[in-house]
């Protein structure tokens, strides 16, 4: 607690992340299963090969890896995701990211609320990949009309969680009423069996896009599913099918690397679920719904937009060659076409930094200090081991990876894109905040860690 008796907000953060992962985990037991085995597998990793677990206490990440997981939400209206950012707020997660994914088919735009900082990331990493609705793309006039009464009638936030949030506004931080604060949050993203809506409705929200039932079908946006980070993500997709946790075709991103980039992910397809909508006179009809699954990742280093351009190019090269949609029968001629394609891209760190392809803190390696001359350039303190590069890990997500996570776990997988343009502006309109520029903040971390070595030989130097 600091000086006016405030919880932190990184505090705050890793509290609701853990009420999150155990109520998931009583929803949704297979996720259970997903994590221990997650566990193995990064135990495994980190004996085989020690420099990895290395380089994750030089970057501070050894601690948080196995409290790291994302999650993802769906909103129906600009109110909803206003208060939804009023609400991350409180614990430190701020808006970072703008993914379009409508050329994808998938009605939706998105950001993702996470930590921004180093020390704040490495307290928790958590995030919340969070989607809002496109409503404006339901072409029937009378069914758009229809969603839009079915959103309005809700509220999805109780009223304690309001006034808890008008206090921290208000205070500029939360006491010990962070406590009552993370269990009321939580129950924003519970499930529920009941619909408020008839299976009419329902079904024919459903003839439109999956991704719309899911969302003006129930009563607030329920989490549909949490992802644990491994460090082999391979090796987890083949132990998901040894333990019957039934694994998504392929797997998202770039391939597999010595050095990773970005972020590779798979998932377990979504569980077919009961509920009971609303029918008439206060009777329920039975039906069911598709949503939630689990999902894994392996993080990589973040790419510099250099680095983007040549991963984007060389994805859609290999989509390109392969002529279709990734899926079960080509997953095999895919993955090659892939490794040709990323040949392109150099795989090791100190090539990635000299081209300038992706982000590096840099770090004083002790051991070589007295090597260090004040007048050395920063490629020289590098080569003669003075200073140490460390890859600045992946915090945010890749649109094409989503827009397949999205698919794979949708009743009707429409393929083709929608022609409305991005729009970012609407976005942060409804958000009611800017989105934070992702690129800008590796570059500044890099850019800390830079500062931070210079005038730490500096200082040697005086001495
Ligand atoms: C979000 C899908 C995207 C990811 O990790 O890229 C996603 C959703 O299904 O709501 O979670
Ligand atoms: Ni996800």
């Amino acid at each position: 607690m600091n000086e006016k008796n405030f919880m932190s907000s990184d505090d705050i953060r890793l509290k609701f992340s853990q009420a999150m992962s155990a109520m998931y985990q009583k929803e949704v037991p297979l996720y259970t299963d997903l994590i221990e085995l997650v566990d193995d597998v990064n135990e495994l990793v980190m004996q085989q090969q020690p420099d990895i677990k290395q380089q994750l206490i030089n970057t501070g990440e050894l601690e948080r890896l196995a409290a790291e997981r994302h999650g993802a939400i769906r909103v129906g209206t600009a109110q909803e995701l206003n208060t939804m950012r009023r609400l991350f707020a409180v614990m430190g997660m701020h808006p970072v990211g703008y993914y379009d994914l409508t050329p994808a088919g998938v009605p939706v735009h998105s950001t993702a609320f996470r930590a921004l900082s180093t020390e704040s990331l490495n307290i928790s990493p958590f995030r919340v990949f969070t989607s809002l609705l496109r409503l404006e793309l339901i072409e029937d006039e009378a069914l758009r009309n229809q969603a839009k009464q079915a959103l309005a009638k809700r509220n999805i936030f109780t009223d304690r969680v309001v006034e808890l949030i008008e206090c921290f506004e208000e205070q500029g931080g939360l006491s010990q009423q962070g406590e009552e604060f993370v269990l009321e949050a939580l129950e924003t993203f519970r499930w529920h069996e009941s619909s408020p809506i008839s299976k009419e409705l329902y079904d024919q929200l459903l003839s439109q896009h999956g991704l719309i039932a899911d969302i003006v079908g129930f009563k607030g946006p329920h989490i549909n599913h949490l992802t644990p980070r491994t460090l082999d993500i391979d090796l987890v997709q083949k132990g998901m099918s040894q333990r019957n946790i039934p694994p998504k075709d392929i797997i998202e991103g770039p391939p597999r690397r010595q050095c990773p980039i970005l972020l590779r992910q798979t998932s377990f397809k979504a569980l077919e679920e009961a509920v009971n909508f609303t029918g008439d006179e206060g009777s329920t009809v039975a039906g069911t719904h598709t949503a939630r699954f689990g999902e894994i990742e392996q993080r990589g280093v973040a790419l510099t937009p250099k680095g983007r351009v040549l991963y984007d190019q060389l994805l859609n090269a290999a989509r390109s060659q392969l002529g279709a949609t990734p899926n079960a029968t080509n997953a095999d001629e895919y993955y090659q076409l892939l490794s040709q394609t990323f040949e392109a891209f150099p795989d090791d760190y100190h090539s990635m930094h000299e081209q300038g392809l992706a982000y590096f803190y840099y770090q004083v390696n002790e051991a070589m200090i007295d090597k260090a001359s004040s007048h050395q350039a920063m490629d020289e303190l590098i080569s003669n081991g003075v200073l140490r590069i460390e890859p600045i890990v992946y915090e945010d997500f890749l649109p094409v990876s989503a827009a397949g996570i999205f698919h794979s776990n949708l009743k009707d997988a429409q393929q083709g894109g929608y022609r409305e343009s991005s729009n970012q502006d609407d976005f942060e309109k409804a958000l009611g905040a800017p989105v934070h520029d992702e690129l800008e903040l590796y570059r500044m971390m890099q850019e800390r860690s830079k500062e931070y070595c210079i005038e730490y030989l500096k200082k040697q130097a005086s001495k």
